[in-house]
């Protein structure tokens, strides 16, 4: 299997910044070993349960963020990308036609699905090359909210990101309506691209740096950040880490644009309701680099699942969602226009949407939302409803992924090397597995593992959990779905970069 850190990271279009991390990386062909692609078998439809099929065209385009044009990478013709949208056990059939002008694939974040249709070239499929077709089939266990985007370079941080839904047959739907509110981080087509971001970001960085691949050094929480194009604050490091955030230094990139369902602030989504109906938001941080906390201005927000698994509904003012991670919140509406505020964590500018169930003035953006001047919610204390409880059992094998990395020069690895020279975890198919996550660096990681949701040590199921600075934490998970999965932080440069690492269960 050829696992060449060139096709399997960054494609190529990806040239300037490929050529600078196979610079950075100094072996740039070696990858793990001994691994096998799973076979892309042919599924059979389940009996008693449907067949969703779609077809979708990642390609170049121009899109309308609200009276801001940019050209972009999109699913079509829209950002976000078309819903996708089961039932648990339904079969899901997607054929992706290439027609970007590099390689792509895509992941199915938070599904645990089958290995073969995981969307990571190199560990699960050969990348789908341009003018070619691939087609996903697999069957999505268990309900929620989660997003689809590519695996392949940072191409989730253009417009290729979009909503899949998997609804519960067994749900009693106790709402009125419901919304997903995805939230992004912009700087595509605004006379940057994500890769020309991610070679900026290793360039600027390398100036005063020590040799290539040094991971000893510490980034202490300086916060150098690679500017966008509006609001340029250079490299003066105070625009990153707002004091009240217990997240620190959470981003690299200043963006010029933070979207809620594809708009800007200045045009917003408008969202529509009656006054008193109960309504379940959706919320989805599809952002490449950003963390932000959310609030409905004048209302307080239910919380009731998380990483699609059900919680103990929790009253919040505001919550944090971090890059993959996803809340499910029920609201009861006011009378009135309200603002729905994604603040970016660290950074200035702010997403915002409206909620309308009246006529009336509507809020702007730069109305002040005393929700998010009080207590912000942490989803990682919220707690699980029984019925997502990992039932109890010994930890059978235990493994440890050690995140270390700083800004300068930009470099982030996973037990030492930057993937995939780093060394792949062995999983024992049907153990109790518990990890040691530990952040060894001064920024804040949401950490994502595929192919399974996880327990926090008060129990949540997560597939994506921030990880403060310095921070460790244990999380178990069952070792029932064989194949390779990436561990990787959901900071996508900070991923490209190499904070990555397969785990590969023995066969
Ligand atoms: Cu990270």
């Amino acid at each position: 299997m050829r696992l060449s850190r060139r096709s399997l990271l960054l494609g190529a279009a990806g040239s300037a910044s490929s050529g600078l991390l196979a610079a950075c990386s100094g072996n740039p062909a070696m990858q793990p070993s001994g691994l096998a692609l799973p076979t892309q078998s042919p599924m059979t439809q389940p009996a008693g349960k449907r067949v969703v099929e779609r077809t979708l065209t990642p390609r170049a385009t121009t899109i309308d963020l609200g009276g801001t044009t940019m050209n972009t990478w999109a699913y079509g013709d829209t950002v976000p990308g078309p819903l996708v949208r089961a039932t648990a056990g339904d079969l899901v059939r997607i054929t992706v036609d290439n027609q970007l002008p590099t390689d792509t694939s895509i992941h199915w974040h938070g599904i645990a699905l089958r290995n073969a249709a995981d969307g990571v070239p190199g560990l699960t499929q050969d990348p789908i090359t341009p003018q070619s077709r691939f087609v996903y089939e697999f069957v999505a266990p268990d309900p929620g909210t989660y997003f689809y985007h590519p695996h392949v370079g940072v191409q989730l941080d253009r417009g290729l990101y979009a909503p899949i839904v998997i609804d519960d047959p067994a749900e009693p739907g106790d709402y009125d309506d419901e919304w997903i509110v995805i939230l992004d981080d912009w700087i595509d087509g605004t006379g940057t691209t994500p890769d020309d971001v991610l070679a900026g970001l290793v360039a600027t960085s390398s100036g005063s740096a020590g040799p290539m691949g040094g991971m000893d050094g510490m980034d202490m929480g300086s916060g150098s950040s690679m500017p966008g194009m509006d609001g340029m604050d250079g490299m003066d490091g105070m625009s990153m880490g707002s004091p009240e955030s217990p997240f620190g230094d959470a981003g690299d990139v200043d963006y010029p644009h933070y979207l809620i369902n594809g708009r800007v602030g200045s045009s917003p989504d408008v969202l529509r309701a009656k006054p008193g109906q109960r309504v379940r938001l959706r919320f989805i941080n599809a952002a490449a680099d950003t963390i932000f906390a959310v609030a409905v201005g004048d209302h307080t927000l239910s919380l009731t699942h998380t990483d699609g698994f059900p919680v103990r509904p929790q009253q919040a003012g505001a919550f944090y969602i971090g890059m993959g991670e996803r809340y499910d919140a029920v609201v009861t509406l006011r009378e009135g226009v309200f603002p729905l505020i994604a603040k970016p964590i660290g950074k200035t500018g702010q997403g915002f949407a409206l909620i309308r169930t009246a006529t009336g003035a509507a809020p702007t953006p730069g109305d002040a939302v005393a929700e998010l001047n009080g207590a912000i919610l942490i989803g990682s204390d919220l707690t699980p409803e029984e019925s997502a409880r990992l039932p109890e059992r010994d930890i059978e094998q235990e493994l440890t992924l050690t995140l270390t990395g700083q800004m300068s020069p930009y470099a982030w690895a996973v037990n030492g090397a930057a993937y995939p020279e780093n060394q792949p975890l062995t999983i024992q198919p049907g153990k109790r597995i518990q990890v040691q996550l530990s952040n060894m660096t001064m920024m804040t990681h949401p950490m994502h593992l595929h192919g399974h949701t996880f327990a926090l040590p008060n129990g949540l199921r997560k597939d994506t959990v921030l990880l403060k600075p310095m921070q460790k934490l244990n999380i178990q998970f069952q070792a029932d779905n064989p194949g390779n999965w990436m561990a990787h932080c959901h900071n996508i440069y900070h991923a490209e970069a190499g904070m990555m690492a397969a785990l590969v269960y023995q066969s």
